[in-house]
């Protein structure tokens, strides 16, 4: 692992925010893309997951560090549009944690990505109600996608794309799904369009299905 990616993912699991932020300008002064900073950082946060499960870490750590998490983003994600293709016009996608869940620094990681990639995306945050990606989807939006991290809420992603179906809406509509506990097979048997484990591989699928 190279130094700076090494320092990124330490800071991250060692969950202090001055320390997560002191790494990403030193990535930044060493001329490291903001997009690798975020897949280091986002390594780290995986870690960091894997500790809380074994018990080593606790969820002050774990929101420590997805603070950190956050405002990371808010220096890397201007940078990352403003290196976006912005003479790119694609369609325009709602994207949304669904109901039930807080879970939002992924979701936002793709909605960061798929906008530089020139989609016109409509981030409806966390905890978002079913209704809300139904109404955008009849406003216009012909991508919809729906971040879950949890075993217990990735259900949503199913009712939604039900509603689409009881709506007449489904055919008019690209259903992305991803989050920690999705697998393709999961997008698969709920009906999904994409499945995305990635903020790169989503929008490489985003862009090749809507072009
Ligand atoms: C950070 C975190 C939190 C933070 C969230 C902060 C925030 N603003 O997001 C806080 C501390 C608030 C939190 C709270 C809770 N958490 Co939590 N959390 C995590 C943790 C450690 C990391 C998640 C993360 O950010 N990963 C890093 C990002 C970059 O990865 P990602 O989200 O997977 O996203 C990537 C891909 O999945 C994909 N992707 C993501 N979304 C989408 C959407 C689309 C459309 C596509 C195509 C792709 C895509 O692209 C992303 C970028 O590459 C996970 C552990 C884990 N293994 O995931 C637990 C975890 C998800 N949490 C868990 C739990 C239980 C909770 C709580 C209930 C804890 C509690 N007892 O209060 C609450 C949830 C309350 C609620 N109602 O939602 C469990 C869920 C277990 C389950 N039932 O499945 C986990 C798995 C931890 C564990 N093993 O216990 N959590």
């Amino acid at each position: 692992m190279a130094d700076e990616k090494k320092a990124l993912y330490d800071a991250m699991v060692a969950y202090k925010v001055p320390a997560i932020q002191q790494a990403v300008e030193n990535a930044r002064k060493s001329g490291m893309t903001a997009s690798k900073i975020i897949d280091a950082l986002g390594e780290g946060m995986t870690e960091v997951g894997i500790l809380f499960e074994r018990g080593k870490l606790f969820l002050p750590h774990v929101l420590s560090a997805a603070q950190g998490m956050k405002s990371a983003m808010e220096v890397l994600g201007p940078e990352l549009l403003a290196s976006g293709d912005v003479s790119a016009k694609r369609a325009s996608v709602v994207m949304g944690t669904v109901e039930g869940d807080v879970h939002d620094i992924g979701k936002s990681i793709c909605s960061t990505m798929l906008q530089c990639a020139g989609f016109d995306v409509h981030d409806l945050g966390r905890d978002v109600p079913k209704t809300s990606f139904i109404s955008e989807i009849k406003g216009g939006c012909t991508m919809c996608g729906m971040s879950a991290l949890m075993t217990t809420t990735m259900t949503v992603q199913k009712e939604v794309i039900e509603i689409l179906k009881s709506e007449g809406l489904r055919d008019k509509v690209i259903v992305m799904v991803g989050g920690a506990p999705v697998t393709q097979a999961y997008a698969d048997k709920i009906g999904a369009d994409i499945y995305g484990e990635s903020a790169s591989e989503t929008t490489n699928k985003a862009k090749t299905i809507s072009s």
